[in-house]
């Protein structure tokens, strides 16, 4: 399956005349993949940073990334929400720029979920879409072209997750569903390092949890999630509060 992937990658940058790489707003920088921005650039194709989901986030910490990310790179930054529609002009502009031959192939790279399909739905601007999207990630499989006007092509993929990347680090900015997580408590323990042990025990009502293991210990018990002889089942404890999370019932 990897490889397929990967055959996907290399096709959609050489065949694209530009690329864009659409990062979550939440999470730009752990959605950035620098492997394939070098591939890109040892290509001598132009890339454009697309930050999609801007309406999930808050108006100044969108301004602080938008500093950070200009500090950091010299690549064209947009901001967009796919799904309010938002932006989308820009990106309209920016590819009626790049146009200069007989037919401009735009590249849609990024991770799972981010946006990609929604964004080329946008762009086309039909109301009933062009392409298929879903909460789940992984849903594009392979390519697809899509024309969006007279010699202008649009090209979706399907998100592509750097080899080395764990899964709970992709479970985090939803490029991994549950389904697809092997090791749930790890995944877990990552969520509420990332989350803070205080905002789960205040979510859940819970006092006196110091550590990871205690805290999905007294998740089972409060949901009355047990094992057979009674005892708290913190893997199951695990799997509610990623069920949670993936939800953004606690944020
Ligand atoms: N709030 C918000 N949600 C969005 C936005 N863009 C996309 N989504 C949602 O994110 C989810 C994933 O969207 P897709 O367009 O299917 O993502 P994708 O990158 O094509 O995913 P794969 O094909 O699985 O790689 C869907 O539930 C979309 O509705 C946005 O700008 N804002
Ligand atoms: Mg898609």
């Amino acid at each position: 399956m990897f490889k397929g992937f990967l055959k996907h990658v290399n096709n959609i940058i050489t065949e694209s005349d530009i690329i864009f790489e659409i990062l979550d707003a939440r999470y730009p920088e752990e959605t950035r993949n620098y492997n394939l921005e070098r591939k890109i650039r040892k290509l001598g194709k132009k890339l454009i940073l697309i930050i999609n989901k801007a309406d999930l986030v808050e108006k100044e910490v969108l301004e602080k990334q938008k500093e950070e990310l200009i500090k950091k790179t010299k690549l064209r930054i947009i901001f967009v929400s796919a799904k309010k529609k938002e932006g989308i002009n820009l990106i309209r502009k920016e590819i009626g720029m790049a146009k200069k031959q007989q037919t401009l192939t735009v590249g849609i790279i990024g991770y799972p979920n981010t946006g990609k399909s929604t964004l080329i739905n946008s762009i086309t601007g039909t109301g009933k879409g062009k392409v298929a999207t879903s909460k789940k990630a992984g849903l594009t499989r392979g390519l697809q072209r899509i024309k969006i006007s007279e010699g202008i092509y649009l090209l979706d993929s399907p998100g592509i997750i750097p080899q080395k990347k764990e899964e709970s680090d992709l479970f985090l900015v939803n490029s991994k569903n549950i389904n697809q997580i092997k090791d749930i408590e790890a995944t877990a323990f990552r969520i509420i390092k990332e989350l803070g042990i205080e905002k789960i025990t205040n979510y859940f009502k819970i006092k006196n949890v110091t550590d990871e293991e205690e805290l999905l210990i007294e998740i089972a018990k409060k949901q009355n999630l047990l094992k057979k002889g009674g005892k708290p089942d913190s893997q199951k404890a695990a799997r509610y509060l990623l069920e949670k999370y993936h939800r953004t019932e606690i944020k």
